[in-house]
């Protein structure tokens, strides 16, 4: 069978600013959180390789861009780093990060790539973290300022714009499962940190239309459908609980405008809702985004907790399911998490069938495997499990365009092999393989058939 995308589709991949740059603290960038945390733990790092350590895209720019072009990406997703914009988190910017952000959006455009910018990939600048991180209300005009700064100095190039990578993992992360900086666990905080976070968002969008530059602004969020184990009610309630928790809790406020009525009303009950401020509201309704960017790697399977909760335990979301391990799933063997490739159609279809179909496309979607090194032969990885997986994935959000789903494209998680927070160079991802050491750049076998599915606009298979 062809599959064939509509036209216009956009093929491309995703990246970060903290995961590409490196050269963490030059061309008068300031410290993030990952700096920071780094230089004292950094044995919380895989094999203790820490955010310098990574493709230089600060240095390869031009060369990497070439790399896009010769893969026929006609879109890329990177992010501009707020702690090398504004050193100092708000005020004087630092001219040299103008100089770069500029000749890079320029050089992609003239190689006919349309730029995807977003403005935060989990990493707070380490002054903003200093005052209270989101936790506290003033970050969250500073990020606006920072934002809109953005739109000041590249919206007149850039039109496709978001505010926040993944924002609740940051929030898991940080404040809820300990694999984030600050490492804190208290459920509250983390209620706090993603209220605040949308409230920032909600800001960020309303200056951006206040400055009329004719794009779109999003955020891109990591969707995770929640299966039950059963049809049973207990089961199907435990389902619901961790879809409000881990879903809804971003998406209904991006699309929405407002919070799921049913997870207010659970997190008052339990004494664990953020504060609010007369407006808030309001401000929240004036986030809702133009197109939604989704990051899908795998489902979240849930069963009804088998034992009864210790009301004395802190409250987290556990305490209304519990994590379950379907038999007979289909496993990434070189990462550990399932890949369930329907997972991607029905993120579409709930999105048409109860959020008025909004324009979306899938912003990451990808394969990570350790000592990838194994599968080279004659010097280029033969990653032909890659090519399946997104080939397999690419089938199902071709399933749900043609009945009728807004998504306007595919990226790839993601082009070069990249630095990747705690787990450093565990899992490598890429089209292309990075020797670390040399700075080489490889296509692989993935990278090859991408750019040929790209430029014939589908694959039959
Ligand atoms: C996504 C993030 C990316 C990237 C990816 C791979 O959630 O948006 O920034 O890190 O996960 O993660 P890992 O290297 O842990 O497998």
């Amino acid at each position: 069978m062809q599959y064939q995308f509509p036209d216009n589709f956009w093929w491309g991949s995703a990246s970060s600013a903290p995961q590409t740059e490196g050269h963490s603290l030059s061309g008068g960038k300031s410290a993030t959180i990952w700096d920071h945390w780094f230089a004292r733990q950094p044995s919380r790092f895989h094999q203790q390789v820490g955010p310098a350590e990574t493709s230089g895209f600060y240095q390869h720019w031009r060369d990497d861009i070439a790399l896009l072009k010769q893969l026929n990406h006609n879109t890329f997703r990177t992010s501009i780093s707020w702690a090398r914009l504004i050193p100092q988190g708000r005020g004087e910017l630092n001219p040299q990060a103008v100089d770069f952000y500029q000749q890079m959006i320029d050089e992609m455009l003239a190689q006919g790539i349309t730029p995807f910018i977003n403005l935060f990939h989990f990493d707070m600048p380490l002054v903003m973290q200093q005052q209270g991180g989101w936790e506290n209300r003033e970050v969250v005009e500073a990020y606006a300022e920072y934002a809109d700064k953005c739109f000041q100095l590249f919206g007149d190039r850039v039109q496709h714009w978001f505010t926040f990578n993944e924002p609740i993992v940051p929030v898991e992360g940080g404040y809820l499962y300990d694999f984030h900086y600050p490492n804190v666990v208290d459920f509250k905080r983390a209620a706090t940190v993603a209220y605040h976070t949308m409230l920032a968002h909600a800001l960020a969008v309303k200056k951006y239309r206040r400055r009329q530059q004719g794009g779109e602004i999003g955020i891109i969020l990591n969707l995770t459908p929640s299966y039950a184990r059963s049809g049973n009610p207990a089961d199907q309630q435990a389902a619901n609980i961790a879809d409000l928790m881990f879903n809804r809790s971003f998406l209904d406020p991006a699309l929405r405008g407002e919070y799921p009525q049913q997870l207010v009303e659970l997190l008052a009950q339990h004494g664990q809702l953020p504060e609010c401020q007369p407006g808030d509201s309001e401000l929240l309704e004036a986030g809702i985004v133009d197109l939604l960017g989704i990051n899908y790697y795998q489902p979240r399977r849930i069963k009804c907790r088998d034992s009864l909760v210790n009301p004395d335990s802190p409250f987290m979301p556990e305490w209304f399911f519990d994590h379950y391990e379907m038999p007979g799933r289909k496993m990434n063997p070189y990462r550990g998490w399932e890949i369930y490739e329907p997972g991607i159609y029905d993120i579409l279809t709930n999105l048409r069938q109860n959020y008025g179909n909004p324009r979306c496309f899938i912003s990451e979607n990808g394969m990570g495997v350790e000592n990838e090194g194994r599968f080279a032969q004659a010097g280029q990885i033969q990653d032909d499990y890659r090519i399946d997986f997104v080939r397999e994935h690419l089938q199902w959000v071709h399933r749900g365009i043609a009945e009728g789903s807004n998504c306007l494209g595919y990226h790839m998680w993601t082009f070069i092999d990249n630095w990747s927070w705690c787990n450093a160079y565990k899992n490598r991802y890429g089209f292309v393989q990075l020797d670390l050491q040399t700075q080489q750049r490889s296509v692989k076998k993935s990278g090859e058939w991408f750019a040929r599915t790209a430029s014939e606009n589908g694959f039959s298979g």
